[in-house]
């Protein structure tokens, strides 16, 4: 193996991945004193593009604010106090502000969160390096494990006293603990989101979350002049399967209701989603931490994936300054059991709004007669409004400060 001596070989924490959980934990830590290095498989062009999530709970809001990356989120987020429900075209506002004392939910791009990130963490002199590929963990049962890793062809290695595994669904953190240790737990839907970003005003001031008879369709937004938009697909469709005309027919269709327009423009970018949930547990094997979609995954449908990510990633700040402040490993030992009953309660209510508000192909009609009457009783009954509006703005039992854990 060859040695650089222009790359750092031993840090604090050596964090995997450059998503919201990797930036986020390296700010977080460097406020305090703590070093870290960032190792990211792909380019920062890439990381910086690609379209993602658009909804911000409070607290992941607070998070960057104490990391010092929102100041451009404080000017351009849209704070929104309610969200919009629409079954076959009959719709109904949750009042997120009133039902909940007051919260509320930020849109603001995840492009947009990982720039303040990435910027933040360079001016402030932390290491990332981009198109560095980790391959591999070693020693993670030793006081000093190492990350193997491929930088500009050269194979490298990190030194550390912990790793970060916040690489994402598809990292490579996971596989670093002996087969079998990590219990996992699963669920793939029968349908997949197409979504497009479009040049054009939002026609809402607040999301619109469809279900239609010919499947589910949301209008987000991203700023004054351009939407997000997205339609319940086949897995089996590909972006060429939807050409723009039929999008939007689509989202007329699905989206409608008496009196209101669709307004459309040009459309600048077509992606599929698939939609799963996902669940690893625990979320640490000795000195190796997951954070993040690494560790769960849940269908977009609850907009929860990096509020959930962020989330994990205060309870792992918290618990890694303790030790290096306080020498004190409980929160450490803690860490997964205090993160896994948020994960749980996300893990329901991205299912619940996701079974919800999908059509099933070719499901039994008693269970679109259910699915009926859970949207009938968000509308007769304000209890299950508040339910749903405490989930949505992120419950506050729940917040990553409160460190819940397991009883
Ligand atoms: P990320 O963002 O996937 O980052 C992981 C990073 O690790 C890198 N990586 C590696 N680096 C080095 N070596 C390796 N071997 C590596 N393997 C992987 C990857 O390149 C990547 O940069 O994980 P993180 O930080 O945990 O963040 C999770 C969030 O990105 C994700 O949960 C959200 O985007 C989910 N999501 C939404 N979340 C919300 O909170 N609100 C929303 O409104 C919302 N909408 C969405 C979404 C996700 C969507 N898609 C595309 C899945 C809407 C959509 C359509
Ligand atoms: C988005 O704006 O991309 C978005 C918003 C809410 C969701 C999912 C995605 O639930």
């Amino acid at each position: 193996m060859k040695t650089s001596t222009s790359q750092p070989r031993r840090t604090q924490v050596g964090i995997i991945g450059a998503g919201p959980a990797g930036l986020l934990l390296s700010q977080l830590l460097h406020q305090q004193g703590i070093s870290s290095v960032v190792l990211e498989n792909r380019s920062r062009q890439r990381v910086e593009t690609r379209q993602r999530a658009g909804l911000l709970e409070q607290n992941t809001v607070d998070l960057l604010r104490e990391a010092g990356a929102a100041a451009r989120l404080d000017r351009q987020g849209l704070v929104h106090d309610g969200v919009l429900l629409s079954y076959n075209g009959q719709r109904h506002r949750v009042a997120l502000a009133e039902l909940t004392g007051g919260a509320h939910v930020t849109i603001y791009a995840q492009p947009e969160v990982i720039k303040d990130l990435i910027a933040r963490r360079l001016d402030t002199g932390g290491t990332i390096l981009f198109e560095a590929d980790a391959t591999r963990i070693e020693g993670l049962e030793t006081d000093s494990p190492t990350i193997h890793y491929t930088y500009q062809g050269e194979a490298l290695a990190l030194e550390c006293d912990f790793v970060a595994g916040c690489d994402g669904f598809h990292g490579i953190a996971r596989q670093a603990a002996p087969a079998g240790f990590f219990k996992t737990y699963d669920k793939v839907y029968p349908y997949c989101w197409l979504g497009i970003l479009a040049r054009v005003a939002p026609s809402t001031d607040e999301l619109i979350y469809a279900f239609h008879e010919r499947g589910f369709a949301l209008h987000s937004m991203r700023s004054s002049e351009i939407s997000r938009l997205y339609v319940q697909c086949d897995p089996a469709d590909t972006v060429d399967d939807w050409p723009d005309a039929r999008i939007w027919a689509e989202l007329h269709q699905r989206l409608g209701t008496a009196g209101w327009t669709l307004q459309e423009g040009p459309i600048l970018e077509k992606t599929i989603t698939p939609m799963r949930s996902f669940v690893t547990e625990p979320m640490q094997y000795e000195r190796l931490f997951l954070a993040g979609d690494a560790a769960h995954i849940v269908p977009p449908t609850g907009g929860k994936g990096l509020n959930m990510a962020v989330a994990d990633t205060k309870n792992l700040f918290d618990a890694l300054r303790a030790h290096y402040q306080d020498g004190d490993d409980a929160l450490l030992r803690g860490y997964s059991a205090a993160c896994m009953r948020r994960v749980w309660r996300v893990q329901e209510f991205s299912n619940y709004m996701t079974e919800m508000l999908h059509l099933l192909p070719g499901k039994p009609a008693f269970d679109q007669y259910l699915q009926q009457s859970r949207f009938d009783l968000l509308t007769t009954c304000e209890a299950a409004s508040r339910v749903l509006a405490e989930n949505y703005v992120g419950m506050a039992s729940h917040r990553a400060s409160e460190g819940v854990a397991l009883a």
